[in-house]
């Protein structure tokens, strides 16, 4: 069974930067129904109690209602500890060094993963991986990881427009700053990494 866990810090920890009404719709109201769709799809399916990766990876072009929503579940539950209060701000020096490694520099990280969110057309969402030892930025549809991609997502950002419309209207650019700037929890993109490449 899955279950939807309480949000990490109340509904109105994330202002300015992200409002309460939008984390009541997309927390309370979306997320929730990825997660009882799910548990109603997977009943008597091959899948179950496989575990979260596991189905996401196996229902991945099989099984597309079950897919949907389980990609979601994944995205979702790991996109509410990707941001905290007062987030943002220096990056923990393991994950600097392998930004610096692999891309350049921490700015063209931030460059580049803003431009993924932006380009993204439709609905989607924009990633940082690590993918053969190396980490990466890419762009996913729908609910589609970089699991079913062959890596390992350690942060990722969602651009559907349930997301962003309450606070930026169409303004997904501005909204993808703020998120970079003021709300990405680097502890927790840290603690995905050490697992990663552990
Ligand atoms: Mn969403």
């Amino acid at each position: 069974m899955f279950t939807l866990t309480d949000l990490p810090y109340s509904h109105d920890a994330l202002q300015p930067y992200m409002s309460k009404e939008t984390l009541e719709y997309h927390h309370d109201k979306h997320h929730l129904a990825y997660v009882n769709n799910g548990n109603n799809l997977i009943k008597g399916s091959e899948w179950e109690g496989k575990s979260i990766e596991d189905v996401v990876v196996g229902s991945f072009g099989k099984n597309a209602g079950l897919f949907n929503n389980v990609g979601q579940h994944y995205n979702h539950k790991h996109f509410w500890n990707w941001m905290k209060p007062n987030g943002g701000g220096s990056v923990p020096g393991k994950i600097e060094k392998a930004l610096v490694e692999s891309i350049g520099s921490v700015d063209k990280f931030k460059e580049d993963f803003i431009a993924a969110g932006t380009t993204q057309f439709g609905s989607g969402w924009a990633w940082l991986s690590v993918k053969d030892g190396k980490l990466v930025v890419s762009k996913t549809q729908n609910g589609e990881s970089p699991l079913v991609h062959g890596a390992k997502p350690i942060l990722g950002v969602d651009v559907w427009e349930h997301s962003y419309y309450i606070d930026y209207r169409n303004r997904r650019p501005d909204y993808l700053k703020a998120f970079v700037e003021h709300l990405i929890n680097w502890d927790y993109v840290l603690e995905m990494y050490e697992n990663a490449t552990s």
